[in-house]
């Protein structure tokens, strides 16, 4: 069975851009594949979390993977730093990555943008360490959103420089992109991020969502009720898409062109389809929640696996490189 690996990271709440371009896929790849998923809390130490708030995103994010349909019975679920050999192999490829490469990687750019007062060395190799998250379990495909794309292709390319120097040992990963590659955030300019606000949360209730969609850009040509509009040029129409049925979405399309339906009643029409995905998610969440100690075994019992599967890599890659072994 073909392998696939994914990791999520705990800077915040899980967003639908979270759910639509990584977890849905996940939930369905893991019927076809044997899955690695990991809650990767070493890539949010970039962002310099308070320590307890570190440990509480990975809980919660952990429970909005289970809580989004990721079966523990079938997927490897683990948390990235319960498995150490992620930080050595990320050091084995360190040394082999030009600095060049990394220059160019645009969401290094993005995020010293988005964080100036810390533009630590850790932002810059963050994709040094996502590729050892992959190779490490000889992951053949991995899926993610549009914004990760860049990074597996620096990923395949580091495949390609060890296969070359050290003999054949790594498969190269292929992207698998999710039917939402791109969701964007409710401000409709930058893609929906947990670190941006501009984010319709997973766990929020529909009172909740209704509060931030009120506020979310629509057509600026709708500036009256009475306004007719483009629904394609329309943040809120791109969400129907996802949520609604084909049916709402032409009575969306022809009551926005011909001004007939208001913005508000658009986005209500939005909400109560979202609640439709988001209030069984809360609910197998609330419950999770109440049992930390089966969230606990869940987390070790992937760890253990992990560790395992880790452990056979490293050992063919110290061969490989020429890591001391005491012999
Ligand atoms: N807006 C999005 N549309 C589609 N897919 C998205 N993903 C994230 N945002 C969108 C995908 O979700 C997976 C997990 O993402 P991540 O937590 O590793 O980090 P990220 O991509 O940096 O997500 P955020 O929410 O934007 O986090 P912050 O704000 O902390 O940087 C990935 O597969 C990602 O492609």
């Amino acid at each position: 069975m073909a392998r696939i690996m994914s990791g999520v990271q705990p800077t915040g709440n899980l967003h639908i851009g979270n759910y639509l371009g990584a977890l849905v896929n996940w939930v369905r790849l893991q019927e076809q594949y044997e899955a690695y998923f990991s809650i990767v809390d070493l890539h949010a130490l970039t962002q310099r979390p308070e320590p307890e708030a570190l440990r509480r995103a990975v809980r919660e994010v952990a429970i909005g993977v289970l809580a989004s349909g990721v079966d523990p019975e079938r997927a490897t679920v683990f948390v990235q730093s319960s498995v150490p050999q992620h930080t050595e192999l990320a050091w084995v490829l360190t040394c082999l990555t030009p600095l060049g490469d990394l220059n160019r990687m645009t969401q290094f750019k993005d995020q010293s943008q988005q964080q100036p007062e810390n533009v630590n060395t850790g932002l810059f190799t963050y994709p040094v360490l996502q590729t050892a998250d992959i190779i490490l379990y000889r992951a053949d495909r991995v899926p993610v959103g549009e914004d990760q794309e860049q990074h597996l292709e620096l990923a395949r390319e580091t495949v390609r420089r060890f296969n070359h120097i050290y003999g054949d040992t790594f498969p190269e990963p292929q992207v698998v992109k999710s039917a939402a590659p791109r969701v964007m955030g409710l401000d409709g300019e930058s893609k929906m991020s947990k670190s941006r606000n501009n984010e319709i949360g997973l766990f929020e209730t529909e009172a909740e969502t209704m509060q931030k969609l009120r506020g979310a850009k629509t057509d600026p040509a709708r500036l009256r009720r009475t306004d007719k509009g483009t629904p394609e040029v329309c943040n809120i129409f791109s969400y129907h898409g996802f949520f609604s049925t084909e049916s709402q979405r032409a009575e969306v399309a022809a009551g926005c062109r011909s001004a007939q339906l208001g913005c508000v009643d658009c986005k209500k029409m939005l909400c109560q389809n979202l609640e439709q995905v988001k209030g069984p998610i809360r609910e197998r969440a609330s419950e999770l929640r109440s049992r930390p100690g089966d969230l606990d075994s869940i987390l070790e019992r992937g760890a253990q696996k992990a560790r395992i599967e880790a452990e056979k890599t490293m050992e063919l890659v110290r061969e490989r490189v020429g890591i001391w072994s005491g012999s």
